[in-house]
Order: structure tokens, then sequence, then C-alpha cells
């Protein structure tokens, strides 16, 4: 089904964070791992912006997600800097503190924290520190191994365990932006994290049509 999604803030501080509102899921992972393709993809819209040059995203970026004939927000999406790239990581050591440190420990509405890896390359440092401290701080969090087009199929399984291994994990879900592999598995993780149901399409009356056949001028 259609998602309405719209940007609503990028925040290098906790006075930028909008106020709490609707289970919020946060994308996490190294620069150019693909965070801001599985936003786009989970929505089938280009919302959040991707790039080919590691290190872009230096804020958090607040998405509002809203399913058709919704009032309000249904969820809010978080893409987070990525990590990894020597470039980027002092001015990202300082943001740690700053503000991605608090949102990530303080955020009262953070539902679900998906932590973003790469199959195609060995399990990376900054993936398992990440995956220790979500699991310290006690979030709720699910790796996904992106870009598995990208991976021969024998050697999925594999790296996979590997990674499995690396990260402490028991369970990752493969994804690929560029097919929609996944999809349907991530969105139902995130609906059982955060209560978000989709309206059905049944029930939920269609927006008033001003020019409907009733009304409709002979
Ligand atoms: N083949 C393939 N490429 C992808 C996939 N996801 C992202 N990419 C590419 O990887 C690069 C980085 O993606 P982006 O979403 O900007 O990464 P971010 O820095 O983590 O937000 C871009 O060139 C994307 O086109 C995927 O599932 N498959
Ligand atoms: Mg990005």
């Amino acid at each position: 089904m259609k998602v309405f999604a719209q940007f609503v803030a990028a925040a290098t501080d906790v006075s930028h964070f909008p106020a709490p509102g609707p289970p919020e899921i946060a994308f996490l992972g190294r620069s150019n791992v693909g965070k801001s393709s599985v936003i786009n993809s989970l929505l089938g819209n280009k919302v959040a912006r991707t790039s080919s040059t590691p290190g872009r995203t230096r804020g958090i970026n607040f998405y509002a997600i809203r399913w058709p004939g919704r009032p309000r927000p249904d969820l809010f999406f978080t893409d987070l800097p990525g990590y990894g790239y020597a470039k980027v990581a002092r001015e990202l050591s300082a943001g740690w503190h700053k503000f991605i440190e608090p949102y990530l420990k303080q955020r009262p509405n953070l539902a679900l924290c998906i932590s973003l890896v790469d199959p195609n390359i060995p399990p990376q440092p900054g993936d398992q520190q990440l995956c220790e401290f979500l699991r310290g701080i006690g979030r709720p969090h699910v790796v996904v191994a992106t870009k598995a087009d990208r991976v021969s199929s024998n050697q999925l399984q594999p790296s996979l365990q590997r990674l499995k291994e690396a990260l402490g994990t028991e369970s990752i879900l493969t994804y690929s932006a560029r097919t929609g592999q996944g999809r349907d598995a991530l969105w139902k993780q995130i609906r059982k994290c955060t209560g978000a149901q989709e309206p059905d399409p049944e029930t939920t009356a269609p927006p008033a049509d001003p020019y409907g056949d009733a009304s409709r001028p002979s």
C-alpha cells in the first residue's frame, strides 16, 4: 500500500529534534552502506537523498510517514549519519557525543533501531561497536544485510553466518533496495515493534470526491 513521507528536520543538536511523536525507526550503519536507499525502498519514494560520496548525511534526518486517509503521521523514520570513513571520523565522533548518543539513549519514542550491514565485505569493527552499544542500552534492534543483490547465492549464507557470529545476533534479514528483496519482511518487523497498522482498505473511507457520480452535473 502507498505511504506518504515528508522530510521534517535535520538535526545536529539535541535542540533540533522534533518533539517526540509517533513510534520512530532509526536506520544506522556505515557511510554508503545503503541507509537512505533502504528508506526510499521501504517508502517506494525518493524522499531520502542517496549519494555515492560517503559521509554526506551529517545530521539526523527525520521523516514523517503517514498512510493514506490518516490525519497524522503513523511513524517517523530517522536516517542517521554513517560511520567508518576516516575523512569524516573526527567530525562524527564529535557528533556522536553531541547528538547521536543522546538520541539513541534518550529518545522516548525510539521503537526500533535498524542496523544495516554489507554482506559483500567482512564484518566491520564499527558495526560490532554499534551492535554492542545498542545491546548495552537495551534498545530493540534488528540487523539487516543490504545490497544482497551484489552477493552471489553461494556466498550469501557463509557471509551471513560470519556477520551473525561477529555481531552476536541470531538472525539477519537480507535486503536489496535494488530488487525489493526483504521489503515485506522488514515492514513486518517494523509493524511488530511499533504496533503500527496499515489501514484496512475495506474499512478506510476514500476522501470525499466533490465530482463523484452522485453530484456530477448532468
Ligand atoms: N546494488 C545495490 N546498490 C545499492 C543498494 N543500496 C544502495 N546502493 C548504492 O550504494 C550507494 C550508497 O547508498 P546510500 O543509500 O546513499 O547509502 P548511505 O550513505 O548509507 O545512505 C549508492 O550508490 C546506492 O545506489 C542495493 O540494495 N543494491
Ligand atoms: Mg544516506
